[in-house]
């Protein structure tokens, strides 16, 4: 009986999922390979804490072409006409970037600000089409060109894309505004509350994508997997996958993919949307972290050609291991934020991202899990080119509103676009669909869903989660027993034994083990230390604590059982969060941070690193 409600549940989630509505266009993907024009850059603001350019005084959603509006123009028609807002250069915000660190009135802010850009084009041929895309918006977009409303989206860490209607475009003065709203609500995804910093903006790239009439809209190439458990052959190599095009050709329409590097060169001829493909490739070297090979690839049509970097490998639980290319592998992760903590703002760019993997790969890292939402693109990519083990994750987080439809959908978009956004990152070998999710029918229900609809998108990938563990119970065996385990690739889950509740020395009286045959990883382990306050190890904060802690714990690790694969501990470096707020230790500081908010490594980065050093040792 329980398992037909599951099922019945979980077709209902399904159902929702694909009558909803969809705000944006299908996302456009390898935007970095595109021909693209750069919105980034200084734009004009207004900060509208009573949402005054959105609602009229009875608090009624304004029309589109309301004067009062502020996408509407800001320059009065006649001088007798009463404006009450206006766009200076007196007020601006650089783009990409967090609004909250870039004047000290915004640090608390959250609300409504609304940005405006006024750019020219130059338009090249009546039949092409331009598309506006947006790395990311925290953590709602409303966008407007011209005066017309191209669309509105939802969710902080996700690219989305709106086609611009043919004719609005003009070659001089494009008035672009866009409202963005970073409120926390209930029924958001993430909820109310979580322990990060909700920095609100535009926070990534903003860009013109010009395109031609049919387009490759995004494609899918990796290597085949074998047998279970086997090790993919380098010579002959199968590789399957699909290109999907933006619509139906209305003739046949050949697709080649070239790869340069093997002299490789294949055409597929589709009158479909989609188009299948799979081809043999002569000898490849595989990727890992060891030797993390890329190779060049062109996609074309007629009219259309994109360049990106792929890597070959395979990935998979394999009864109490993961495999990659067919060999077990032993994770030796860390969890990172999207913030540079020296600046105190979201990380964003190339030069971010190498910050914050080379202070992983310095601490012997080989695997990062990206907490708690979908990091920037330039993360994947860099990861994928020095050979780090991601995992990827939606902020589905602790206690959002399980039994609400709207947020189940809000969840799968998420997930839909960060899957569709990497699917081609070789580094990318795991999608989690949430974090410390409360244990009920009803969370499980949802989650099993978004597990599935992971499944579906990506049968090349584990799909996990972090799941939580009653440590405190003074039981020498913990048993990870959550029932969401039963579908999940990998069985994750976060400890804090020594932190929350007890001192570290109850590490050495206790085990752990799951009631899955699965491969068990630890997705969060630590504690806090403020850097440079020094005293006993007993001393809650101080450096000496937190090394303590992690001595305690790498010796009951030791006793892990077989199926323990890997662990990506809490965290790179401490974070911004509101809930942290010891006067003389924290001050808004998550302290659990490897690394200080300046870049100090604290006693507790070298112990990890000897340790991550000498495991290392033993895989060679
Ligand atoms: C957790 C959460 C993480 C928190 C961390 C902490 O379990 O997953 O987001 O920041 O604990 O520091 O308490």
């Amino acid at each position: 009986m329980v398992d037909i409600k599951r099922s019945l549940s979980i077709l209902f989630f399904c159902f929702c999922s694909t009558i909803a509505s969809r705000a944006q266009d299908s996302l456009i993907t390898d935007i970095p390979g595109r021909q693209t024009i750069s919105l980034n850059g200084s734009w004009q603001y207004i900060m509208d804490p009573y949402e005054t350019g959105f609602y009229d005084y009875r608090y009624k959603e304004l029309a589109q072409n309301t004067p009062a509006a502020y996408w509407s123009s800001d320059v009065p028609a006649n001088k007798s006409d009463l404006k009450e807002f206006g766009y200076t250069d007196k007020y601006t915000l650089q783009v990409p970037g967090d609004w909250n660190h870039q004047y000290p009135k915004f640090q608390y802010y959250e609300g409504t600000v609304w940005y405006k850009k006024s750019f020219d084009y130059h338009i090249k041929s009546k039949n092409d089409k331009v598309y506006l895309y947006f790395g990311a918006v925290n953590y709602r977009a409303d966008v407007y060109l011209n005066g017309k409303k191209l669309g509105m989206h939802v969710g902080g860490f996700t690219p989305f894309n709106f086609e611009i209607p043919k004719g609005l475009l003009k070659s001089k003065n494009n008035y672009l505004v866009v409202r963005v709203n970073n409120n926390r609500h209930k029924d958001d995804v993430p909820t109310l509350n979580t322990d990060w910093w909700n920095y609100g903006g535009i926070t990534r790239n903003v860009c013109l994508v010009e395109l031609p009439n049919l387009f490759i809209r995004d494609y899918f190439i990796h290597l085949k997997k074998g047998k279970l458990g086997t090790v993919p052959a380098s010579k002959n190599a199968d590789i399957i996958g699909w290109i999907n095009l933006n619509r139906t050709p209305e003739t046949q329409e050949k697709i080649a993919i070239e790869i340069p590097e093997l002299n490789f060169k294949k055409e597929f001829s589709t009158s479909q949307k989609k188009v299948a493909v799979n081809f043999n490739l002569p000898k490849i070297q595989l990727w890992s972290p060891e030797h993390p090979k890329l190779y060049r690839i062109i996609i074309s049509t007629k009219n259309d050609r994109i360049v990106d970097k792929i890597g070959f490998r395979t990935v998979e639980a394999y009864s109490k291991q993961v495999l990659l290319n067919g060999k077990p592998i032993f994770m030796r992760g860390i969890s990172i934020h999207e913030e540079i903590p020296q600046e105190e703002r979201r990380a964003y760019s190339e030069k971010d991202a190498e910050q914050l993997l080379s202070q992983a790969k310095e601490l012997d890292c080989n695997m990062v899990r990206l907490a708690h939402y979908p990091h920037d693109e330039t993360m994947t990519r860099l990861a994928d080119s020095l050979g780090i083990l991601v995992w990827s994750e939606i902020p589905v987080y602790w206690t959002i509103d399980f039994a609400d439809k709207n947020v189940y959908q809000n969840a799968e978009n998420q997930l839909e676009t960060m899957i569709t956004r990497d699917h081609n990152r070789a580094s990318v070998i795991i999608w989690s669909v949430g974090n410390e999710t409360p244990v009920s029918p009803t969370r499980t229900n949802f989650m099993h869903a978004l597990i599935n609809k992971a499944h579906q998108m990506d049968n090349t990938r584990m799909v996990s989660a972090a799941l939580e563990v009653n440590y405190n119970s003074g039981k020498k065996m913990n048993v990870v027993d959550d029932p969401l385990g039963a579908f999940v690739d990998l069985v994750a889950f976060n400890e804090y034994l020594g932190w929350y509740g007890g001192s570290p020395d109850k590490c050495s009286t206790t085990n752990w083990s799951t009631i899955y045959n699965k491969p068990l990883f630890i997705s969060e382990t630590g504690a806090g230390a403020k850097y440079g306050f020094h005293a006993d190890s007993l001393t809650r904060f101080s450096e000496e604590y937190q090394a303590w802690y992690y001595k305690e714990q790498i010796a009951m690790l030791k006793r892990m059982p077989e199926n323990w694969v890997g662990m990506s501990p809490w965290v790179l470096a401490d974070f911004r969060s509101p809930k942290r707020n010891n006067p003389l230790y924290q001050e808004g500081w998550n302290r659990k941070g490897l690394f200080d908010d300046k870049g100090n490594k604290k006693e507790a980065f070298y112990i990890l690193q000897a340790y991550y050093k000498s495991l290392e040792e033993k895989d060679l």
